[in-house]
């Protein structure tokens, strides 16, 4: 028997955690491996933990509530989370015995156990398969879980993570009787207030060079939309699919500091420049086309927008 499914099968107590910020690969595969568990054990206590309920995803239950002594007791899972300082509960550490299942590069050993496939398109692609290859069939609601989380890290199919493997699947997931509309909606569908600022965004971009869009967002400007700060960093993706931009970028007030400076955490992409580099320059990093930048002031914004224009020259 495949090992994450052996120590399952061992513990009568189970913890499941995610990365703080959740986003719908961290929830998806928290609550799709939860509800196998209750479909599979009903006897099984399951308990899927997190303080920071992601805000933007909202199709997921509340997290659950569970006693120090519990979670003593307990098999510890953690999904989706390559460092132990991102897992949202530190609890984890007391559990009786640590599992991670994780899509992401390897960072650091945190677990007793560890189990990184760093090619699969999502955490929920891994157990996916997992199910896959031992013939089990889901519930339609642990299906329906495991596909929100497939579709929204491989951005619906649509990046370089997607194998033949993805696509299977996917297919196994909707034979358990997914419903891709619903799925496809929960994900990827705005309120009116973020369709409002999505636009504010849009009209005052700037293009410097032609070739590098950005904008500059203050606190006012996204309090006008009534969205949190959280929420009005996760929007870089309007400045995508636009044959003119190599690059693009959205820095976001985050705060005014003690000295009474303005402070803004930035999102970086590119269609195919390297620029993580330069966001490790700027207390930040990522992934070589997709990363973050944290803490800065307009200064350091002007520095970044010409750093990543010269490099753009560059190639
Ligand atoms: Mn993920």
């Amino acid at each position: 028997m495949n090992r994450i499914l052996e120590l399952i099968k061992d513990y009568d107590i189970i913890t499941i955690y995610r990365h703080v910020s959740p986003d719908a690969d961290a929830l998806g595969s928290q609550y799709g491996l939860k509800q196998w568990i209750n479909d599979t054990y009903p006897e099984k206590k399951v308990y899927a933990l997190g303080n920071d309920d992601g805000s933007k995803v909202s199709n997921f239950p509340e997290s659950d509530i569970v006693d120090d002594e519990i979670v003593k007791q307990s098999l510890a899972i953690i999904l989706d989370t390559a460092n132990g300082s991102r897992i949202d509960d530190g609890r984890w550490k007391t559990a009786a015995y640590r599992l991670k299942v994780d899509h992401h590069i390897f960072v650091e050993k945190f677990a007793d156990e560890e189990y990184i496939e760093d090619m699969a398109g999502a955490t929920c692609e891994i157990l996916a398969t997992m199910f896959l290859k031992e013939g089990m069939t889901l519930s339609k609601t642990a299906a329906q879980y495991l596909y929100s989380g497939l579709i929204a890290d491989t951005l619906r199919y649509s990046i370089p993570s997607t194998t033949p493997q993805t696509l299977s699947t996917g297919a196994y997931l909707l034979s358990c009787g997914v419903d891709v509309q619903r799925s496809n909606e929960e994900n990827f569908s705005t309120s009116l207030q973020q369709f409002h600022y999505e636009n504010f965004l849009r009209s005052n971009c700037q293009v410097a060079g032609g070739q590098l869009a950005y904008i500059i967002v203050h606190k006012e400007d996204y309090e006008r939309f009534g969205l949190s700060f959280n929420e009005a960093k996760e929007k870089v993706f309007v400045f995508g699919g636009v044959y003119d931009f190599k690059a693009w970028a959205l820095f976001v007030e985050k705060e005014i500091d003690e000295q009474g400076i303005k402070r803004y955490n930035g999102s970086l992409r590119s269609r195919n420049t390297t620029i993580n580099d330069i966001a490790m320059k700027h207390h930040g990093g990522g992934h070589r086309f997709a990363c973050g930048v944290k803490n800065l002031d307009d200064e350091e914004i002007q520095t970044i927008i010409q750093e990543i224009l010269d490099r753009i020259n560059e190639a």
